[in-house]
C-alpha cells in the first residue's frame, strides 16, 4: 500500500471536508490538486476505467482513495486506508474484459430464494447465464417438459427453493468440471447440475429433515455429497412429540453423487448450519449454533459455546456396514449424538469441538490442515487443527488458534498463500488474516489480522477463486453483500444486493475494491472456477439423453385409444408437421428434436392454451405430455428469436370437438 507522509497529511487535511459527504468531495476535487501526485505515474488508456461509476477520472484517483480512507476512519471503522498506487490501477484495469473477450473464471452464485444459480464471468462480473434449479423457469423450459417436471414432482413437488451453497465436484482435490451440487434450505432437497450442459439433471429428496442448509462434497474425490439439517424436527415427523422440543432432531445426510440416492444419515445433538470437507477423505465439518436445542432466539443464544461437529466418514460407513443404525423412512440413521455408544470406541463417529458462539461458516484451508469456524456472535474465528482431533483427549485442545478478526464474522475464504479472508457482517468489512500467525498468537489476539477493507454493506459469504479446492489462484475475491443501500439508482423499497469484486493478488498493495454489481435476491455463496476447469458442450450430444432423435423427414403420429404420440423436429423456420389434429380428451405427447447443428440456434415449442413451453437447444430432444381438453385451433409457435422468419415458425394444433359446436357462426 502506498501511504507516504505526504499523502497522509493530505488525507488528514481532507478529514473535515469529507465528514459530511465523501463522495461529493471526490467528485468536486480539482484536477490540479491531484495532478502533481499523479505526474510520475504512467498514463495508459486502461487506467481510465477505475471508479468511473463514481464519475472519477483516473487522475483523481489518489485523492479518491484517500478521501474514502479518511471517511472510513471517521465513521469509526477499523479499515486501513485504501490507498492508490500503480498496482491498484493495474488491477482495476484488469477487471475490465473488453467486448468480445472472455473472462478468466466462472463464478457460480446461488440465487437464494429465487431457487436458481447465476453464472458470472470474472473479473468482468458479467452475468453469463442463469440455471434454474428448484422452481419452474420459462426461458429454459425448466419444469415444463416431462423429464424436468417429473424431477421436480418426484422431489416433493415444491414450487420454489432456497439455494445457498453451490459446490463443485472435485477429483484429487481439484475442480473436475463435472457437477455442481446445491442445497435447498427451504425444502429437504439437494440438486445436481450437469456442467457439460449447465442444466439441473437430478434432485434428491431427503427424508427426516426440514430443509438442507450447508452442503459439501466429501473430498478429495466427491465420493459423497453431504447436507446439513438445520431445523430440528421430530423423527419421524408424523405428529408425535409436537410439544417436546427435546425430542426434535437434526441429521447429517449423505447422498451418492452418481445415483443421487440418500445413502445414510447421522443423528446429531443440536443442529447443523454450514459444512465443509477435509481434503484427505476422512473428516467433514459442520457448525452448530443451537447446541442449546432452543426453539427461539433467546434459547439458541443462551450459551457462550456451541460446537463444530467433525464427522469421521469412513467410521460412519463402517457403522452402516455393520448394521449399527435405525431405519426411518427407508434411510439408515446412525446415532452420532455425544452419548452414542458408537462414540465410546477408539474412533468416534462424531467429535464435538466447542467453539464460541453461534458459529456460522466453516471452511477448510487449501492445504487441509485447518478447519476455520466463524464465531458470528463472537468476534473470532476458531482454527481447528484437523490432525490434532485424533490426538487430543479433550476436543477443545484441537483448537490451534482463535484470531479476533472483527464483529460478526460469518465466512472465510483462502488465497493459497497462507492468508484467510473473513466477512464481518456487522462491521461491513472483509478481514484478511495470516493463518500460521493465528496459530502462533494467543487465542483472541488481533495480531494475525493483516488488513481490512470496507464492503457495502454487511457481507454474508466472501469467496476467493478456487478457494474450496486445494489450488486457490489467489487473485479475486467476491464479497456477497446483503445490503446495497445507497450504492445504486433507487428501485423502490426492494433494493438489489451488492456483489463486490476485490482484487487480492497483491499483498503489498492490499485488497482493492474494483467493482460493484447489483444482484437480485439473493446470492449467499459462490464457487469460482478457472475456465480451464470446465468444458461445457456447445450443442447437445444425442447420446446424452434417452429420447430418440427425430431427424428431418422422420415426423410421425401414432394413435392408440385416446393416446396420441407425436414425433417431430424443429429447424429454421418450421416444425416437421405444419399441423397436428387430435381429438378432444386425447392424451397427447409431443416429442421434438431441435435438429440444428449450428451453435446458439435454440428453438422452442409453445402452445399457450395448454401451458406448453418446450425449450430446445441445438441437437436437444425433449417431450411433453398434456391432455387436449379444449377443442379449437391453437397456434404452436417458437419462443426463441431464431431467424429472420422466426415469427413465421409455427404450426397448428387442431383439437376436434367431442360434440359438434352449436349455433351459427357469428361472422
Ligand atoms: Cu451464511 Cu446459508 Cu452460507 Cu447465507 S449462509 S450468508
Ligand atoms: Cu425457432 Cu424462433
Ligand atoms: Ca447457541
Amino acid at each position: 500500500m502506498v501511504f507516504t507522509a505526504e499523502s497522509q497529511n493530505a488525507a488528514v487535511n481532507l478529514v473535515s471536508a469529507v465528514e459530511t459527504a465523501a463522495i461529493n468531495l471526490i467528485r468536486t476535487m480539482s484536477h490540479e490538486q491531484s495532478k502533481s501526485e499523479t505526474d510520475a505515474e504512467t498514463d495508459s488508456n486502461e487506467d481510465r476505467f477505475f471508479l468511473r461509476d463514481l464519475g472519477v477520472e483516473r487522475r483523481d484517483f489518489m485523492k479518491a482513495g484517500m478521501a474514502a480512507g479518511a471517511a472510513t476512519s471517521l465513521t469509526g471503522c477499523t479499515g486501513l486506508l485504501g490507498g492508490g498506487g500503480d498496482e491498484q490501477r493495474a488491477a482495476s484495469a484488469d477487471y475490465e474484459v473488453p467486448p468480445g473477450e472472455h473472462d478468466d473464471y466462472y463464478a457460480f452464485l446461488s440465487g437464494g430464494h429465487s431457487g436458481e444459480i447465476r453464472v458470472y464471468g470474472l473479473p468482468s462480473m458479467r452475468q453469463l447465464m442463469r440455471i434454474p434449479v428448484f422452481g419452474r423457469e420459462s426461458a429454459r423450459g425448466h419444469g415444463y417438459d416431462d423429464k424436468s417436471r417429473e424431477m421436480l414432482e418426484e422431489a416433493g413437488g415444491y414450487t420454489w427453493g432456497d439455494t445457498h451453497h453451490p459446490r463443485l465436484s472435485q477429483t484429487g482435490g481439484e475442480f473436475d468440471g463435472r457437477w455442481l451440487f446445491i442445497n435447498d434450505k427451504a425444502n429437504p432437497r439437494i440438486a445436481r447440475v450437469n456442467l457439460k450442459y449447465f442444466q439441473t439433471d437430478a434432485i434428491a429428496h431427503v427424508p427426516n429433515t426440514q430443509g438442507i442448509h450447508g452442503v459439501t462434497g466429501w473430498y478429495p474425490d466427491t465420493e459423497l455429497v453431504l447436507g446439513n439439517g438445520e431445523f430440528r424436527v421430530p423423527i419421524p415427523n408424523d405428529g408425535r412429540n409436537l410439544e417436546d422440543p427435546d425430542k426434535y432432531r437434526s441429521v447429517y445426510t449423505a447422498i451418492d453423487p452418481e445415483s443421487m440416492n440418500v445413502e445414510w444419515q447421522v443423528l446429531v445433538d443440536g443442529n447443523l448450519d454450514n459444512s465443509d470437507s477435509g481434503k484427505n477423505g476422512r473428516y467433514t465439518f459442520s457448525t452448530c449454533y443451537n447446541s442449546e436445542e432452543g426453539v427461539d432466539e433467546q434459547g439458541m443464544t443462551a450459551d457462550d459455546r456451541d460446537w463444530v461437529v467433525a464427522f469421521d466418514i469412513p467410521r460412519i460407513q463402517d457403522a452402516v456396514e455393520n448394521g449399527e443404525y435405525e431405519v426411518v423412512n427407508d434411510v439408515p440413521i446412525v446415532d452420532g449424538r455425544q452419548g452414542s455408544s458408537l462414540n465410546e470406541a477408539d474412533r468416534p463417529v462424531t467429535t464435538y469441538i466447542p467453539v464460541p458462539k453461534n458459529p456460522h461458516g466453516v471452511s477448510v484451508t487449501p492445504d487441509g490442515k485447518y478447519a476455520c469456524a466463524s464465531g458470528k456472535l463472537s468476534p473470532t474465528v476458531s482454527v481447528i487443527d484437523i490432525e490434532a482431533i485424533d490426538e487430543v483427549d479433550d476436543p477443545e485442545e484441537a483448537i490451534a488458534g482463535r484470531p479476533n478478526v472483527g464483529t460478526g464474522p460469518l465466512h472465510t475464504a483462502y488465497d493459497g498463500r497462507g492468508q484467510a479472508y473473513t466477512t464481518l457482517f456487522i462491521d461491513s468489512q472483509v478481514a484478511k488474516w495470516d493463518i500460521e500467525q493465528a496459530v502462533e498468537a494467543e487465542l483472541g489476539s488481533e495480531d494475525p489480522v493483516i488488513e481490512k477493507i470496507d464492503v457495502h454493506y454487511s457481507p454474508g459469504h466472501c469467496q476467493a477463486a478456487q478457494s474450496y479446492s486445494t489450488d486457490p489462484t489467489g487473485d479475486w475475491l467476491l464479497a456477497l453483500n446483503k445490503f446495497s443501500q445507497d450504492r445504486f439508482l433507487p428501485t423502490g423499497p426492494y433494493h438489489p444486493e451488492n456483489d463486490q469484486l476485490i482484487y487480492i493478488g497483491d499483498d503489498e498493495e492490499g485488497m482493492q475494491l474494483v467493482k460493484d454489481t447489483p444482484s437480485y435476491a439473493e446470492p449467499h455463496d459462490a464457487t469460482i472456477a478457472h475456465r480451464d476447469r470446465l468444458d461445457p458442450a456447445d450443442i447437445w450430444d444425442p447420446d446424452d439423453y434417452e429420447l430418440d432423435y427425430i431427424d428431418s423427414g422422420e415426423s410421425n403420429i401414432e394413435r392408440d385409444d385416446g393416446r396420441v404420440y407425436i414425433e417431430t423436429y424443429a429447424i429454421r423456420n418450421q416444425y416437421g408437421l405444419s399441423d397436428i389434429t387430435v381429438q378432444e380428451g386425447d392424451e397427447v405427447t409431443l416429442h421434438v428434436t431441435n435438429i440444428e447443428t449450428a451453435k446458439d440456434i435454440s428453438h422452442s415449442v409453445v402452445i399457450p392454451e395448454y401451458d406448453i413451453n418446450l425449450s430446445l437447444a441445438p441437437q436437444e430432444t425433449r417431450k411433453v405430455t398434456f391432455t387436449a381438453d379444449n377443442p379449437g385451433v391453437f397456434w404452436m409457435y417458437c419462443g426463441y428469436f431464431c431467424s429472420a422468419l422466426h415469427l413465421e415458425m409455427r404450426s397448428r394444433l387442431l383439437v376436434e370437438p367431442e360434440d359438434e359446436p352449436e349455433g351459427p357462426d357469428p361472422f
